[in-house]
């Protein structure tokens, strides 16, 4: 949704204070204080990589903290197992199979929610929040792709989606600009070195990881990912230029994580909503040298801590803000986990036992089961039985209609219409499983979880990832029926013994897909 423009004044969130009540409930408006609401979105963790969840190969004492004082869901999912299809659904309530284009973007993606979307920012705008999107964004920007002014201001940013401030990375560490955008423009830009940006062809000159591996001093890659080279590691795409404003791999937790301390010690008085996307623990994994040697699983492991770590910060700054106990966190991934996505990072062997999907198959692409089953946290005000789990099925699709419910906000009826609001199960009141929950895999295919079933539509193409990671895909020619209740691994496809069942899930999401 087109909201009004911000200015950029070192405190552009404090305009918004008590503004734009319409679309508030009688009850919302009559609220005293409402909660602060950060939600924390990892990359690439997985339903096994946190020790809250079963891991013992990492410790995560502040992200299992924030489990014993709140909700941990043992069957919670991602609308995608990719980042870019997950955080479209999660940001819009629609699935991102509704709109084409929402596959993996590049950095030099136009912007890929349409500005006249509502959005889980504009929900929290119409509440009064003050809204931010800092970390990993992967949603494209500007309104044209590769044809962005990347040296002046974007003519489309998160500022259009409802967010009054914005710093964030174009798409992944992996993909170049390797530079922050903060308000529509390239943070600490160097005029020196204007930035161009091309995923068809290098610029002259310029060295690539494929004919120069010599320079790359700190990371090799093991598939794909040879081409421009920033910080001494090659990338996907080519670019030029960009300078001091250029990232240092090793900082960019530390930049996420202080942007948003910032944020939140700048709104004041105002509640505020956070989207606070960590790069941890995606690829190139190049966690900050205060890790290394942390961790027996290397980069991969060191990056888990890294990410635990910022969760520490967040949460030690709410602490000493005296926010804490009105602030609601949602802590979650945008897919589930991938050890060699390609660099040489010894991920593989390193790993030894530790399993980051935890027992499930699959993983990050996969139709299985750990490709879009994701840590799922809620720690904060009205949390239900805090330091229990939830084996309740939720799905990030609910994260708008819930939310909105949390703030009292209504949500017009043709809006975010994939989105149910499941506050009441989010917060531990009931564990109300939600009908069904539909992800996707990256090759396209939905499945369908119900409580009980999980159901994966024939699909064409290998059982195996064929262009690096090693990953079951889920592609089977035949129908796969799993009972979840006695085979969350989805070893035993009983699709031949329950046809009926077949049947009615098959049905039912093709209803899905149609909208009904
Ligand atoms: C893949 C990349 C992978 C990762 C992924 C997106 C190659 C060979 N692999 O295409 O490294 O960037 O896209 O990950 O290019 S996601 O978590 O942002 O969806
Ligand atoms: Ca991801």
């Amino acid at each position: 949704m087109k909201t009004i423009s911000v200015p950029l004044s070192a405190y552009p969130f404090i305009a918004m204070a008590g503004s734009a009540c319409c679309g508030l409930s009688a009850k919302a408006q009559s609220a005293g204080s409402r909660p602060n609401v950060i939600m924390i979105v990892a990359d690439d963790l997985g339903y096994g990589d946190l020790s809250c969840y079963g891991a013992t190969r990492v410790s995560t004492p502040s992200t299992d903290s924030l489990a014993a004082h709140g909700l941990r869901f043992t069957d919670a999912h991602a609308c995608a197992s990719t980042s870019t299809p997950s955080r479209f659904g999660l940001l819009t309530g629609l699935y991102p199979f509704r709109q084409s284009g929402t596959d993996v973007a590049a950095g030099n993606a136009g912007m890929i929610i349409h500005p006249d979307t509502y959005t889980l920012a504009d929900v929290f705008q119409t509440a009064g929040y003050a809204t931010a999107a800092i970390g990993k964004w992967h949603l494209g920007l500007g309104s044209r792709t590769a044809r962005q002014d990347w040296n002046g201001t974007l003519d489309q940013s998160p500022a259009d989606l409802g967010f009054d401030y914005h710093y964030i990375m174009a798409a992944t560490a992996d993909r170049v600009p390797c530079v922050f955008i903060e308000q529509g423009q390239i943070a600490n830009f160097d005029p020196s070195a204007p930035v161009e940006v091309s995923y068809q062809k290098n610029f002259d000159g310029e060295p690539t990881g494929r004919d120069n591996p010599e320079l790359l001093t700190k990371l090799r890659p093991s598939h794909g990912h040879d081409q421009s080279i920033v910080n001494g590691i090659s990338r996907i795409g080519y670019m030029k230029g960009g300078g001091k404003a250029l990232w240092r791999d090793e900082d960019i937790a530390d930049s996420i994580a202080s942007h948003a301390i910032s944020f939140i010690e700048q709104v004041g008085s105002t509640p505020f909503f956070i989207y606070l996307c960590t790069n941890d623990v995606h690829v190139p994994r190049m966690p900050h040298e205060r890790f290394h040697g942390k961790s027996p699983m290397g980069l991969r492991g060191e990056a888990i801590l890294q990410f635990d770590e910022t969760v520490r910060q967040v949460t030690d700054a709410l602490r000493r803000l005296g926010l804490a106990d009105n602030t609601l966190i949602i802590l979650t991934s945008d897919n589930g986990p991938v050890l060699d996505d390609g660099y040489d990072d010894r991920a593989i062997e390193l790993a030894a036992y530790h399993r980051p999907g935890g027992t499930f198959r699959g993983g990050k692409y996969s139709a299985y089961e750990a490709g879009s089953a994701v840590p799922f946290i809620v720690c904060g005000p009205g949390v239900k039985h805090p330091g229990t789990t939830s084996a309740a099925l939720v799905s990030q699709i609910d994260a708008l209609r819930s939310l909105a419910a949390l703030v009292g906000v209504e949500v017009p009826d043709d809006r975010a219409t994939d989105s149910h609001d499941a506050l009441s199960t989010w917060l531990g009141r009931n564990q109300k499983s939600r009908p069904y929950a539909v992800s996707m895999a990256a090759n396209h295919n939905l499945s369908l979880r119900t409580d009980r079933w999980k159901f994966i539509p024939p699909h064409a193409g290998g059982p195996v990832i064929t262009w690096g990671p090693v990953i079951e895909t889920g592609n089977s020619p035949q129908p796969q029926l799993y009972d979840m209740r006695r085979d969350r691994q989805e070893q035993t496809n009983v699709a031949k013994d329950y046809g009926r069942v077949v049947k009615q899930l098959s049905e039912w999401l093709e209803k899905v897909k149609r909208g009904e």
